[in-house]
């Protein structure tokens, strides 16, 4: 059994994995919009990570015999002008999701609630490994130094992104 309160984060959580992912289509949008398919494609691979984090949530608290509730998803309300500012804004969404995350563990150990504790722990894993990738999009970015033929480079690097 899994605590009221903690079913309840852990199905709001679940909104803010599908939103993550509706985010990072729209970021391929952009990049799409943009000629950069490498850049586009790059995102596409990491809305589907959104998805698989979401069901793994759902799976969870399904197993446990709890109910599982979706909600309407927020409009992604992005607007960019140079290719940078979705890195940026990468970064920004993870460090949200990732005190997302530690709240809840922290209120799965206040309420002795050590399966979820247990569950969340490869969500913290996945948390730093996010956040690493997303700095380093745009410390390469940063490298490309605005020239075009560096710029086109690591586009054709991110293309190769397998998952
Ligand atoms: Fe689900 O890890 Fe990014 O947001």
């Amino acid at each position: 059994m899994i605590k009221r309160e903690i079913a309840k984060l852990l199905n709001e959580q679940i909104n803010k994995e599908l939103h993550s992912g509706y985010l990072y289509m729209e970021f391929a949008n952009y990049y799409e919009d943009s000629n950069l398919q490498g850049f586009a494609h790059w995102f596409v691979k990491q809305a589907g990570e959104e998805y698989e984090h979401a069901m793994r949530i759902r799976t969870f608290l399904l197993d446990a015999g709890e109910k599982v509730t979706f909600t309407q998803l927020a409009d992604p309300g992005v607007n960019f002008s140079d290719p940078k500012t979705p890195l940026i804004e990468a970064l920004k969404h993870e460090q949200f999701i990732t005190r997302s995350i530690n709240d809840i563990y922290e209120k799965a150990l206040d309420l002795k609630d050590h399966l979820t504790a247990n569950f969340l722990q490869w969500f913290i894993q996945e948390q730093g490994e996010e956040e690493t990738n997303a700095q380093h999009l745009i410390d390469k970015f940063e490298l490309s130094g605005g020239s075009a033929s560096a710029l086109y480079l690591l586009d054709k690097e991110l293309g190769r992104r397998e998952d």
